[in-house]
């Protein structure tokens, strides 16, 4: 009984720093719009918003924790994770890097747009940040859709998941600035083709930059950090 009780205490402080925000249905007419606006905003701040998506799975929550324990010393970092409910990941990266961590429940909605963003930031609070970073609901259809209001956009493409992924979901693979293909730790069981996956994803997006990563391992992990501080840097100059 002891036992238990303080288990559960002690689950009990962690969710406590976890703030759930049930996130409202845009009235917004215009995304782009209110996208550019909010880009403006965050410009002014020195605040830098990265857009992260995928399909479920595919290594987001994972990626982040291995990326911010890598950046965390330098800049500072706040995270918001978006999903249909639960508080896992939210919690799961507050454990793995302490670092603040809210969770956005989206109301069944299976994307965030930019008004529904800037409802997670006014949560976040933009003065004492340099990086906040989305973790958008698990899809690779309908958040590519939607201009958050993010500075880059970056998707994950796991091994698992085929090396076709670019020829069937162009416009997720369009929109991003850079392709984390992660699990490739798993490449030997797979038949999956990493010049192929390239070939696909550069034939819709000839600009996007693909960094191979394992978020189990830490593999290529590195390269993917120095990208976001560099950005970050950048963005606030
Ligand atoms: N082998 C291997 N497994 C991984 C890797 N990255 C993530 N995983 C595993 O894949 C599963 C899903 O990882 P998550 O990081 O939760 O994926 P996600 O994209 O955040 O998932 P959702 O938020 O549910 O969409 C977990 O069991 C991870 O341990 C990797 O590089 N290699
Ligand atoms: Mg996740
Ligand atoms: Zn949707």
């Amino acid at each position: 009984m002891q036992r238990k009780f303080v288990r559960y205490s002690i689950e009990l402080d962690i969710m406590d720093e976890v703030k759930v925000i049930e996130i409202k249905k845009s009235v917004f007419a215009d995304n782009d719009k209110a996208a550019d606006e909010l880009r403006k905003e965050l410009k002014q701040k020195g605040v830098y918003l990265l857009n992260v998506m995928s399909s479920p799975g595919s290594g987001k929550t994972t990626t982040l924790i291995q990326t911010i324990n890598r950046i965390k010393d330098q800049i500072r970092v706040a995270v918001m994770e978006a999903d249909i409910d639960s508080d896992v990941d939210a919690v799961k990266i507050k454990e793995a890097t302490g670092i603040p961590s809210i969770q956005l429940h989206t109301g069944g909605m299976c994307h965030l747009d930019a008004e529904m963003t800037r409802q997670g930031l006014d949560n976040v609070g933009l003065e004492d940040v340099d990086l906040v970073i989305l973790e958008n609901v698990g899809n690779l259809v309908c958040p590519a859709e939607f201009d958050t209001g993010s500075c880059r956009n970056v998707m994950i493409l796991s091994v698992p998941e085929g090396d076709d992924k670019a020829l069937k979901y162009p416009l997720m693979f369009s929109v991003c600035d850079v392709v984390l293909v992660n699990k490739t730790d798993v490449l030997p069981y797979f038949d999956f083709d990493m010049e192929k996956c390239s070939k696909n994803i550069h034939e819709r997006n000839p600009q996007a930059k693909i960094i191979p990563i394992s978020a189990k391992t830490g593999d290529g992990v590195d390269a993917f950090a120095d990208w976001l501080l560099h950005e970050v840097m950048r963005w606030k100059a």
